[in-house]
């Protein structure tokens, strides 16, 4: 390994860990052991969590070296309990926890000073300590949720995100054609993300910016919750199961909505993209606007296709990493940016935000691409492929950049909506254009 490669590994892993620190040096001891929603674990069971699997991959398997705790893998196996089930655990203690996570990591780095550059592939391009840090990014953005369902006292602290800086509404035109969906070269890329495949997508429309507030609501107010014609079968039984009536953390002030968010209440901004809706909420609305959900395939075909070169970028602005510049990533602000943030991060076809504020619901389920092959385990993506899950795409305002490119999938249950969902729409264009 290169004396770069080592030095960016170490400061991702670094920005990782302080991330993990302010998110849980935020509460109490108290706070940190309770579960906030049974939707989620609590934030110590996270914390030991991102620590076993760091011991797992970078000091276990990377390493050689003698387990740190062998007798604490099946309480932080996240196949062995349930969420709600795990504050019944004999879990590591707040102080027990964070001196678990600093052991594990001084082992890590020590391994990454001493690892030799071979073609063992699960460590080439530093591959493992990225999978590890995409890990604890990932499950910060999850506890940077479970500190949205906390009660109590605002305890997080950010600037507001930008305001709109041009005019974004209506639709974009995709031309139909094949393109390159997957990748073969992004270094980082998790095995579902892989390999490249050329898809044919025929011409679609897919709206600039994702949805916002005041057009969420006008769906709300047009009488959206009460007219099964405008959900699916499924979608129409979970929201008279569960009683939805507006996204989560809504409440009605006045003639207008309130909405809580990290301990704070405030006016819905208008402009805003919608966020916490589930899945048969985005495809009720849609279906409402006389519109669809795009597919997996146009999102990312909206996202990573250049028309002037034919070729599929990292990114909808290009191949640079992500910067404040372009998108609303990494937990920087505590909001999505209202439609028109973010001018420089537009794709070439004026595509606003696929990357960051929401992750987007699409219309996919989550499967292999052709060609799949587990990389290096198959409890990360393979066990969840034809589950009853949907993807979504794009990174939220809580994603870090080290876990969000124009490749990257997420997935969830079609009723989740305590991630940070939120959706765009998308039609067909028909035979006349493309
Ligand atoms: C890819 C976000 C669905 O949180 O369940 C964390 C990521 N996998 N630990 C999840 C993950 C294992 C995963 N998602
Ligand atoms: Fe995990």
């Amino acid at each position: 390994m290169t004396q770069d490669l080592r030095l960016t590994v170490a400061a991702e892993l670094d920005r990782a860990r302080a991330r993990t620190t302010l998110l849980t040096d935020a509460v109490d001891d108290s706070d940190l052991v309770r579960q906030h929603s049974p939707l989620m674990s609590p934030l110590v069971w996270d914390l030991a969590h991102v620590g076993n699997q760091e011991e797992l991959w970078l000091v276990r398997d990377v390493g050689g070296r003698e387990p740190v705790r062998r007798d604490i893998d099946e309480l932080y196996d996240a196949f062995k309990h349930p969420r709600r089930n795990r504050p019944a655990l004999p879990l590591l203690n707040p102080a027990e926890a964070r001196a678990y996570v600093g052991q594990v990591r001084d082992k890590a780095l020590d391994v990454l000073d001493r690892v030799r550059l071979t073609d063992r592939p699960l460590v080439a391009d530093g591959f493992a300590f990225g999978m590890i840090v995409q890990h604890e990014q990932q499950h910060d953005e999850t506890m940077l949720a479970t500190h949205q369902l906390r009660a109590g006292a605002p305890v997080l602290e950010a600037p507001a995100p930008p305001a709109a800086r041009v005019p974004v509404s209506g639709e974009v035109l995709i031309p139909g054609g094949p393109f390159t969906m997957g990748t073969d070269t992004e270094p980082w890329a998790l095995d579902n993300e892989r390999p490249a495949h050329r898809v044919d997508v025929p011409a679609f429309f897919i709206d600039a910016a994702p949805v916002t507030n005041a057009e969420y609501a006008a769906f709300i107010a047009d009488g959206g919750y009460d007219e099964p014609r405008w959900w699916s079968e499924r979608g129409w039984a979970h929201r008279r199961e569960a009683g939805l009536t507006a996204p989560m953390h809504w409440k009605r002030d006045g003639d207008g909505w309130a909405y809580t968010r990290f301990g704070r209440t405030g006016r819905v901004v208008p402009d805003e993209p919608v966020v916490h809706v589930c899945f048969f909420e985005a495809e009720a609305y849609a279906t409402w606007a006389g519109r669809r959900l795009p597919t997996e395939a146009e999102w990312e075909k909206a996202a990573r296709h250049d028309p002037a070169t034919g070729r599929s970028r990292r990114f909808p602005w290009g191949d640079d990493p992500p910067g404040p510049e372009h998108a609303n990533l990494g937990q920087r602000h505590l909001a999505p940016a209202p439609a028109g943030a973010y001018p420089r991060g537009a794709s070439p076809l004026g595509v606003h935000q696929l990357i960051g504020d929401v992750w987007e619901w699409t219309s996919s389920g989550f499967h292999g691409y052709p060609g799949f092959r587990v990389f290096p385990y198959a409890e990360y993506s393979q066990v969840f492929f034809g589950g009853d899950y949907r993807v979504l795409r794009g990174g939220s305002f809580g994603t870090d950049a080290a876990a969000c490119r124009g490749t990257f999938r997420n997935w969830d249950h079609p009723i989740r909506r305590q991630i940070f969902s939120g959706f765009r729409c998308a039609r067909d264009a028909g035979t006349d254009v493309g």
